[in-house]
């Protein structure tokens, strides 16, 4: 544990009533679930609607790359398959919303959060989708790297999230293949349709590896979560089990992974690979992505020309609630 990390943690222990939080640390350490209702320490709180609300917001701004090509699928079944595939990715982002707000923040405040900035979403949607081999690679590696990383989660100590994630993962697991069977059509296909592919590999595979947060020993939430089993693995944990399952997986489609530094290494029994640009990472953080305000600014339009509905819904709801009342 890192200066930042312990001085954390200190300060949780100083706030809180040491009874109380040495209950609440022996439940989550019997992995017990914590329930919405059970005490619990406000930074475990805090940092779960961080990072609940945070997920929930890259659900729903990750329907915008790939709905962008909805109208563009080359047949009906590819289209067919890719609307039920961004309807799912909105139904993920209702669970984790409800998952959030049962911690005492409402969805109008997360979604408050997002639109002015303060709130982050995965860096990996602020990249562009240029042709349609982008949905190909968006499936086997976005959605492959989102399994590796929420598959842990089902098993993360706050019930409510825990639960979400079992059905997402089965979703997800659904959406990886999608996208792996559209890389293995277009990598057997014409000479074009092998270059697409290799094309759309070389963009996304960087901002993949990206999407698992920071080296550890940059990652200031990493200890505490994992003291307190909100994430059971840590950042790079999951990266290295991400490249070790998905090298192969390009091998098979006769793709090469844009790393010069890939390289098998027997006596850890995993690849070495080469050094992420974190400059980048951390630029895209900070909203300098490719479509970083093309993004923001589709989600803000959405919330505002979908206010009549709303407004509609309150209106029904008052109307129903006088006419329970009279
Ligand atoms: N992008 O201390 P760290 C999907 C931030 S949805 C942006 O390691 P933590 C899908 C981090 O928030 C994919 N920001 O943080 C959807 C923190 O800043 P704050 C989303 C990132 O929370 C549709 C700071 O950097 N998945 O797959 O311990 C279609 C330091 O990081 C990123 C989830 O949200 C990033 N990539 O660990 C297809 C999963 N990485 O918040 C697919 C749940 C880090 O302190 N979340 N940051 O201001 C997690 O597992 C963890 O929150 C993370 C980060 C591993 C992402």
């Amino acid at each position: 544990m890192y200066t930042t990390e312990l001085q954390k943690t200190a300060k949780v222990e100083s706030l809180e009533d040491p009874a109380l939080l040495e209950a609440f640390e022996a439940r989550v350490a019997a992995d017990e679930f914590i329930e919405p209702k059970d005490w619990m320490p406000e930074a475990y709180r805090g940092t779960l609607t961080r990072q609940i609300s945070q997920h929930a917001h890259s659900e729903i701004v990750g329907m915008l790359p790939e709905g962008n090509w909805i109208t563009r699928a080359p047949s009906l079944r590819r289209k067919a398959i890719l609307l039920a595939k961004v309807q799912d990715e909105a139904g993920h982002g209702l669970y984790l919303y409800c998952a959030a707000e049962t911690l005492g923040t409402s969805r109008q405040q997360m979604i408050e959060a997002l639109h002015s900035g303060k709130a982050k979403y995965s860096t990996i949607f602020n990249y562009p989708t240029l042709t349609w081999a982008d949905m190909g690679a968006i499936g086997w590696l976005v959605d492959g790297a989102a399994i590796m990383n929420q598959v842990p989660l089902q098993r993360t100590s706050y019930g409510p999230y825990a639960r979400a994630m079992v059905r997402v993962c089965k979703e997800e697991s659904f959406h990886q293949r999608q996208g792996y069977e559209i890389m293995i059509a277009l990598a057997g296909g014409t000479a074009e349709q092998k270059r697409m592919a290799q094309d759309a590999l070389n963009r996304w595979w960087w901002p993949s590896l990206m999407m698992f947060g920071p080296p550890d020993e940059n990652s200031p939430n990493t200890a505490q979560s994992m003291r307190w089993r909100i994430k059971r693995e840590t950042n790079d944990e999951l990266r290295q089990k991400f490249v070790d399952i998905t090298v192969p997986q390009a091998d098979f489609l006769g793709l090469r992974v844009p790393d010069d530094d890939l390289v098998w290494n027997e006596a850890k029994g995993g690849y070495d690979f080469g050094t992420i640009d974190w400059e980048e990472f951390y630029a895209v953080v900070r909203g300098e992505g490719p479509v970083a305000k093309e993004r923001m600014k589709a989600r803000r339009d959405a919330w505002d020309n979908g206010a009549w509905v709303r407004e509609a819904a309150d209106a029904h709801e008052a109307k129903r609630r006088e006419r329970k009342a009279a």
